[in-house]
């Protein structure tokens, strides 16, 4: 038996990447997590994978001289592991064109917005300036274009007066948990393919990202 690999993309807590072990060890996940690549070495998600018996990596965008030179030795790296998915959890650097173009339909992210909105960074400060009504997170296959590749399935909240900056990031969190593994085993399943045009979910074309979970309204 031959189980589908993962490997994951972390620069900080790691708490998404967490959710992936746990699910794992649900034995939900549908493939198992082989690596954990951080570009920052003090990131506590390669504690996490540490005390989950799972290989952690330190390779640091500091020690290569240009985004090209890092990416490629990132790229070189993954290869030798021959993944099956590439999840980028919290990973904070962006990657090139040609990255992107060898792991091709391989690699997914998720961000910490209700995707077309809001690409880029300070997310949550965005949505609650302008006092827009829901907010959330979105799974989209990795293109060259930032935050702009097809978008798989999205969680949802509703913002309040009382909602600040480190609450809405803490309850999108909490969505991103549940979210994300189960995206992944989609993926992992079969289910979810990358085409030229989107999102091909159970041998149909996506014609909108899917609604998971509950509103927390
Ligand atoms: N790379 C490509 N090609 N396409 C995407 O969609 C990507 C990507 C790399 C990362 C995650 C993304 C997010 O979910 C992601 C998506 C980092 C930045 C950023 O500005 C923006 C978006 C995302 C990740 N990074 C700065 C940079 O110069 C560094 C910021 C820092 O280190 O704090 O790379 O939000
Ligand atoms: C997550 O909320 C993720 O959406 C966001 O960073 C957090 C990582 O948390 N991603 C980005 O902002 C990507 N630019 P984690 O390290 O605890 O999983």
């Amino acid at each position: 038996m031959s189980s589908k690999k993962v490997v994951i993309l972390i620069s900080g807590s790691g708490s998404n990447l967490q959710a992936f072990i746990d699910k794992q060890n649900r034995g939900e996940l549908g493939g198992q997590v082989t690596t954990v690549i951080s570009n920052k070495a003090d990131a506590y998600g390669l504690v996490r994978a540490q005390n989950a018996g799972i290989e952690a990596i330190a390779l640091e965008h500091t020690d290569f001289g240009s985004r090209e030179a890092f990416d490629l030795a990132l790229a070189e790296k993954i290869e030798t592991l021959n993944p099956d998915l590439i999840i980028l959890a919290g990973f904070m650097r962006i990657l090139t064109s040609q990255f992107v173009e060898r792991f091709k339909g391989k690699l997914l992210n998720i961000h910490p917005s209700l995707l077309p909105k809001y690409p880029g960074l300070h997310t949550h400060r965005r949505a609650l300036e302008n006092k827009d009504e829901f907010h959330g997170t979105s799974v989209h296959f990795v293109t060259e274009e930032l935050d702009g590749g097809p978008i798989i399935a999205q969680s949802r909240l509703s913002l309040n007066s009382a909602s600040n900056e480190q609450t809405v990031m803490q309850d999108v969190q909490r969505l991103e948990h549940q979210l994300y593994p189960e995206v992944a085993s989609w993926f992992l399943n079969g289910r979810l393919v990358m085409e030229k045009e989107g999102v091909n979910f159970d041998g149909q074309k996506l014609r909108s990202p899917i609604i998971y979970g509950e509103d927390q309204s």
